[in-house]
């Protein structure tokens, strides 16, 4: 589905060519050492953002100034318009009329200066050409100071929806006043900026004029948001949001956005801009220095438009006029770099970082042990409200492999699941750096989790049960908050058994989802759902079957869609230390025919070539219905064998030494821990005059010859085929 633009001229300009931003509006007022009655009184002393209206003549000077040096861009001067900042000048009532003003002095010299290029052009060659600059104008969007996803109980005391509205309110203005685009810049919050989205769409619902939308992040030298976001992380969250250009700006001078600049360049689909400062800020006398000459600025800002397809770049604080004419100068005529179609592999994240939701090899383990319907434990600690042991079940899925928390609050003793799921997605997002599945069958759980996850979720799960009233709120949220979302092959007439109807639901779901809702199959997960084998109803003596053979033809018939599985309902009423081993040879089946995701315990999961040949025949014959005792076989195999405690269970690699625990891991691809073993492993120095080695933490004598040292020979390379996990 396209989006439909009341005005795209600046999205036309932008295939045409590279445009420059203009430069620094604080910096550059404090310039004019403006007084308290510029400011129109002591109490609005220093707000820039008022001056619109107490002394616009300030404003109009640094506007021009840069409309002089040819950039193409002007920014209004509302960086703190919204009603959050506002309040600390009193002036939170005010915030559509500064808006509107700032909108329309900005208008009005853009579109001065967009005719000026020509009338120059005939006063001053003979041959006039018509060289008509088009000027446009940029809504500038700034934080609101909130914090919504920390800890800070002051900085995150404001809800989504209050922000999104506090931001409707100034796109409104904004949008009023006349500018071409909105710019939501020098975000700190993740969730804030998905905030300020949502409220820009709000005012083009409400004004009817729907306009491009720039996001802009802003990252520290390491390439963090304040909260930790990644540059990957922010794509993959906000890039489904219904924007039209991401990029960074402020914090940093060029040098410290080169990195994130390529991976944005290389991986968005959208255009992307560059606002840097004039170098990282001295600190002179109290005052703010930024050090970073024009010729530098010009030549990074240069580099990344030719290098890594850059679209839009521009000045944030300490850029000066100077600095943005030697830019447009050298930009003129200047193409950005073009690359090849992007194919990227669909993403979830984390606050922090960004995952393939195809992890290669596959499959994405979605851990399930954060399930109160599916884990004793965590309905204890969900009823007792224990969030911090809470976060420690979480952890440990991660370390045994989970790629991703399936995240299930609802229990019966409790009317509150929708709290219950904001405190611990709250506690999660802050405390595991995965993606959260938000297990909800309730609308109203599902969009708190939404609006208080700072990643990109995916939801677990809608389908057509009862209709397809429910599935058409599900996709809403879905492209709302730009999430992934879990569809059950569940229709009016029940769960598909076979594998033909499992595709037929599915084909059906996903044509509501694609054409109608405009989802990207991308954004579609599929679980062919599978029944439990151990009851030995000859109904269901054939469902894993049906469940595999369903993964195929969903994958070989609807190209892009993901397909995962609750791998573990295949094994409901077995002894637990039965279940492992039927679960891992059907993960691995799965697998080969085309799952990408599986929900389940990951400290259960064995690779398919650790199982025994004796257990693996056991688990087929069951799996594949090959013969009719199976189940009988399988049940009195595993009453013979002494069940594994949880305890030994919880530590696969007790008892190794630091080798074949590193070797243990690298297989099991755990990357926890695994730097304290190399540590631990090339700690040990070799004394070579004494012949003795010395332990690098403990200083103790380490004897060559104890069971200790490093020997290589302990380690063994069980035979796997190259790439191996599950396979
Ligand atoms: N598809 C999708 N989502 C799902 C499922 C699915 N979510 C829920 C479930 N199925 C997957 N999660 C679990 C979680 C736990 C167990 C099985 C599936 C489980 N628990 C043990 C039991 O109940 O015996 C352990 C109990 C305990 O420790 O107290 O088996 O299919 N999309």
């Amino acid at each position: 589905m396209n989006k439909k633009y009341t005005n795209r001229r600046y999205l036309d300009a932008l295939e045409k060519k590279v445009l420059v931003f203009d430069g620094a509006m604080g910096t550059s007022l404090q310039l004019q050492n403006l007084t308290a009655e510029h400011f129109g009184g002591e109490q609005f002393n220093g707000c820039n953002d008022y001056l619109v209206i107490s002394y616009p003549e300030a404003v109009e000077k640094v506007h021009r100034s840069f409309l002089e040096v040819g950039v193409d861009v002007l920014e209004t001067d509302t960086f703190r318009s919204n009603r959050i900042t506002m309040k600390e000048y009193g002036l939170q009532d005010r915030v559509l009329e500064i808006n509107e003003t700032a909108a329309r002095l900005a208008r009005r010299l853009a579109d001065e200066y967009s005719v000026d290029t020509y009338t120059r052009t005939q006063v001053h060659t003979e041959h006039a050409t018509r060289n008509t600059q088009q000027r446009f104008v940029a809504g500038s969007i700034g934080p609101s100071g909130k914090l919504p996803s920390a800890n800070d109980p002051e900085l995150s005391n404001v809800s989504f929806d209050e922000l999104a509205d506090v931001f409707r309110e100034q796109a409104v203005g904004l949008i009023r006043g006349g500018v071409d685009l909105l710019l939501i810049e020098t975000s700190q919050d993740i969730l804030e900026v998905k905030a300020a989205i949502t409220g820009c769409h709000k005012a083009f619902d409400e004004t009817r004029v729907y306009l491009p939308i720039q996001a802009q992040v802003t990252l520290d030298t390491t390439g963090r948001m304040l909260l930790g976001t990644d540059v990957n992380a922010a794509l993959a969250i906000l890039e489904g949001m219904g924007i039209d250009v991401i990029g960074i700006n402020c914090s940093t001078g060029p040098e410290h956005m080169r990195e994130p600049i390529r991976v944005l360049g290389e991986n968005s689909t959208l255009p992307v801009s560059c606002i840097p400062n004039a170098g990282l800020p001295l600190n002179v006398d109290g005052q703010a220095v930024y050090p970073l000459e024009p010729e530098p600025f010009a030549n990074d800002l240069y580099e990344f438009v030719t290098k890594h397809g850059i679209r839009i770049v521009g000045g944030c604080c300490g850029t000066t006029p100077d600095h943005l004419r030697l830019l447009v100068d050298k930009l003129r005529n200047t193409q950005h770099a073009t690359r090849p179609p992007l194919h990227p592999t669909p993403q979830l994240a984390s606050a922090m970082s960004a995952i393939s939701m195809r992890q290669d090899p596959p499959p994405t383990l979605l851990g399930e042990r954060c399930n109160a319907q599916g884990s004793r434990k965590f309905k204890r600690l969900l009823l007792e409200e224990d969030y911090d042991s809470i976060l420690e079940i979480a952890r440990e899925q991660v370390e045994y492999g989970a790629h991703a928390l399936d995240i299930s609050c609802a229990v019966t003793e409790r009317p509150d699941e929708a709290e219950l799921m904001r405190k611990v997605v709250k506690k999660l997002e802050m405390g595991v750096d995965v993606p959260l599945v938000i297990d909800t069958t309730e609308l109203d759980v599902l969009e708190v989790a939404l609006k208080t996850a700072p990643g990109r979720c995916l939801i677990n799960s809608t389908h057509l049960e009862g209709g397809r009233a429910k599935a058409d709120k599900v996709f809403a949220l879905v492209k709302a908050h730009n999430a992934a979302v879990i569809v059950l092959t569940i229709d009016e007439s029940g769960m598909a058994k076979t594998r033909d109807r499992k595709l037929e639901v599915a084909r059906r779901i996903y044509d509501i989802a694609v054409n109608e809702h405009g989802l990207k199959p991308e954004d579609l997960v599929f679980d062919a759902l599978t029944f439990t084998l151990a009851t030995g109803d000859p109904e269901f003596a054939n469902s894993a079957i049906e469940t595999i053979e369903g993964i195929r033809l969903i994958k070989q018939h609807l190209p892009g869609v993901m397909a995962s599985l609750g791998v573990s309902n295949l094994s409901f009423g077995l002894a637990p230390h039965a279940r492992p081993v039927l679960n891992s040879i059907m993960l691995h089946h799965c697998v080969q025919a085309g799952l990408d995701m599986a929900i389940i315990n990951p400290a259960h999961v064995t690779a398919y070539a650790d199982i025994p040949a004796a257990e693996k025949d056991l688990a087929e014959d069951l799996l594949f219905n090959r013969r009719p005792d199976a189940l009988q076989r399988y049940i009195e195999y595993y009453e013979k064998v002494t069940p594994t405690t949880e305890a030994t269970l919880a530590d696969p690699t007790e008892g190794m030494t630091p080798e074949q625990r590193l070797h243990w891991k690298i297989i099991h691809r755990h990357k926890e821990g695994v730097e304290a073993d190399i540590d631990e492993i090339i700690g040990r120095e070799v004394n070579t005059y004494t012949g003795t080695q010395v332990d690098r933490y403990t200083g103790k004598q380490v004897d060559r010859y104890t069971s200790t040292q490093v020997n290589t020979s302990n380690v063994t390379t069980p035979d796997l085929p190259p790439n191996s996990y599950l396979l």
